[in-house]
């Protein structure tokens, strides 16, 4: 069902559809000692496994220097204590010593130089996790709240997301037999992988149901076709009234209702997504639409229905244009809903009221229902590394191998670390301050809400630095925020060095956007619950006037708000916006 019948397919439709077990050349090409990089065709498939190739771009006057970003797949941001050692441990064999947690609660390994790739995504699967298809035309990383990590209500959250994390794993059979089955290496992890394996009941949770077969007995998959989706796909889960996993910018959420303290469903939101184009008005940032109540026994049945429209009505012709935010759009919350009805067999009954009241992380220690305790931790743009005095990386490895916590990647970034005995309160708190993390407890609220993408040097894409920047550039707003009167005041800001939106900025109260380098369009208005748009307020501003400009506004905002007012509130509706031109 194409739904633009005279426009040619893209490239990569023609691509999948001559490969549908999304091989490639990968094997050819792993087994050339002399590659340095996979070919311009393969960096399409190699997606699909959770890989990326990238340069690094500092280094780009000198000569292309190839390595591979790595993403893993942990539903939920769930890390288990034993998983996360032989993670520290492939780190800093085959890539730059660091791991990033990523806004949808993965880790990224950087800088994997072509032999080390099959060692580490085989050693990622022999612990028990897997890189399948975080990345592609497919369902990625499943986030859902780990605020807190751990009650009743969050247990069965994450049950749920789990059940639909294994229902939209694509059933190709190239991936276990390229990294799994095909490379043979010994790395003397054998103790950390057992301890790994035993950490998850020995079975992966990451692993596919097996492929369909049809009348030849060829395998197929019965939900992705030969052709997947004509673009990514991204299901989070939320419980209000925190909205940590900024359920509106999924593609489909799944937002728990608790009736008298019992998870009786969900509310399901279907169209959300933040990637758009400079310059392409086809492109734009969208929060998703609330279609109605879905119990839990439908969460799986449901999502497969809503993934099956975005591969059938999605465009296929034109990529930018191509996720479901843009059906949703363009025929409408009612097509949806009887489309989705008509494939269900019946609509959905209305959604159940619901209400955010806020975002982000808690740091510091909290209680834990079943008496443990659990810590909240600050990670900067979520890189887990050592660097001078500030040892994070080693603190962390220290803490897994002697208290063993689960790991939670929250989806801004951050970190946290559950399942801790009241007995080890103190001494973990110890390790953190003798390698001086103290930052990580109470780093204020406006470091603790922000995040910024990785952008240069390892992004393809970033046309401005993030990462690299964005703590000088919060730490000078904080002196704005001081000059104003308003320090430690709440405030989220994102920033990305591209308008893909990977940070999220265009639904924070302040926003920042790579438009060249040095350069950032300044997006304001968003609100700290993530429910509403920030708007374009200034273009291609220098990153040391916007600070300036933003103090600004602080002070004007400190004069005007009313009592309890947040920023993004006051900013939307203040006389600050360039006048509408008459009509
Ligand atoms: Fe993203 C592409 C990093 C979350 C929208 N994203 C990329 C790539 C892979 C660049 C590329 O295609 O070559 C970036 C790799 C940079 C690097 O060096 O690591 C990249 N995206 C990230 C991460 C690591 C940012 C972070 O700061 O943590 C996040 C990884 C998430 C994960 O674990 O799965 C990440 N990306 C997002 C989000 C936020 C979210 O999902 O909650 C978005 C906006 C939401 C959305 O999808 O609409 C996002 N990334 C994009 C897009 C724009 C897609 C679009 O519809 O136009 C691209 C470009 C593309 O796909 O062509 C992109
Ligand atoms: Fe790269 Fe742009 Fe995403 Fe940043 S927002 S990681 S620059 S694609």
């Amino acid at each position: 069902m194409d739904p633009k019948p005279d426009k040619p397919l893209s490239k990569n439709e023609i691509m999948k559809a001559e490969k549908p077990d999304l091989s490639g050349n990968i094997r050819e090409t792993l087994a050339n000692p002399e590659a340095d990089r996979f070919t311009d065709d393969d960096e399409q498939f190699i997606k699909f496994h959770g890989i990326y190739q990238q340069d690094d771009r500092d280094k780009r006057k000198v000569g292309k220097e190839y390595s591979v970003m790595v993403r893993t797949r942990q539903t939920g941001g769930i890390v288990p204590a034993a998983q996360y050692i032989v993670y520290d441990e492939l780190s800093g064999r085959f890539a730059n010593g660091t791991l990033r947690i990523t806004s949808r609660q993965t880790f990224q390994f950087h800088g994997v130089l072509q032999q080390g790739i099959g060692p580490l995504i085989k050693s990622i699967n022999d612990a028990l996790s897997s890189t399948l298809a975080t990345c592609g035309d497919v369902n990625r990383n499943v986030t859902a709240p780990s605020n807190p990590p751990v009650d009743e209500i969050a247990v069965q959250v994450d049950e749920d997301a789990f059940a639909i994390t294994r229902a939209l794993l694509p059933r190709t059979t190239a991936y276990h037999s390229i990294w799994v089955d095909g490379v043979q290496v010994d790395l003397g992890l054998g103790d950390k992988i057992a301890k790994a394996r035993a950490s998850v009941d020995q079975a992966n949770p990451y692993m596919p149901p097996p492929a369909d077969t049809d009348e030849s007995g060829t395998a197929t998959d019965s939900l992705y076709g030969k052709t997947y989706l004509p673009r990514k796909f991204k299901t989070g889960f939320a419980i209000p009234p925190n909205n940590d996993t900024d359920i509106f910018t999924n593609d489909m959420g799944y937002v728990a209702v608790v009736e008298n303290g019992q998870l009786i469903g969900y509310n399901l939101l279907v169209g959300g997504g933040l990637g758009t184009s400079h310059g392409n008005k086809a492109t734009y940032p969208r929060l998703a639409d609330v279609i109605g109540f879905i119990t839990r026994e439908q969460v799986v049945s449901v999502g497969t229905a809503v993934i099956s429209i975005h591969r059938d009505w999605g465009d296929r012709t034109d990529r930018k244009h191509a996720r479901i935010k843009y059906v949703l759009q363009e025929k409408g919350v009612e097509w949806f809903r009887a489309e989705l009805a008509q494939r269900l067999g019946a609509p959905l009954p209305p959604a159940k009221p619901f209400l955010f009241k806020g975002q982000g992380d808690a740091f510091g220690w909290f209680k834990q229902l079943d008496g443990r305790a659990f810590l909240g931790l600050f990670v900067e743009t979520g890189r887990v590394k050592d660097a001078g005095t500030y040892r994070l990386k080693t603190a962390l490895r220290v803490i897994a191998e002697k208290y063993a916590p689960t790991f939670r990647l929250t989806a801004t970034q951050n970190l946290i670390l559950s399942d801790i005995q009241e007995a080890d309160k103190a001494a973990i708190e110890k390790v953190l301050h003798d390698h001086g993390c103290a930052i990580v407890f109470n780093p204020g609220l406006i470091k603790g809400r922000g995040m910024a993408c990785p952008a240069l040097p390892t992004c393809g894409l970033a046309l401005a630095e993030s990462e690299r920047i964005f703590p000088q550039f919060l730490a000078k707003l904080e002196e704005g925020q001081a000059a104003a009167g308003i320090a430690e005041e709440e405030l989220v800001v994102r920033m990305t060095g591209c308008p893909n939106g990977c940070a999220r900025p265009y639904n924070a109260e302040i926003g920042l956007v790579g438009k060249a380098p040095g350069k950032y369009n300044i997006m304001l208005g968003g609100n700290r619950e993530g429910t509403r748009l920030a708007r374009l307020w200034k273009e291609a501003v220098l990153a040391d006037e916007i600070p300036v400009l933003i103090g600004e506004l602080f002070k004007q905002y400190a004069h005007e708000r009313q009592v309890g007012q947040a920023f993004g509130d006051w900013v939307d509706q203040a006389a600050v916006w360039p006048a509408a031109p008459a009509a």
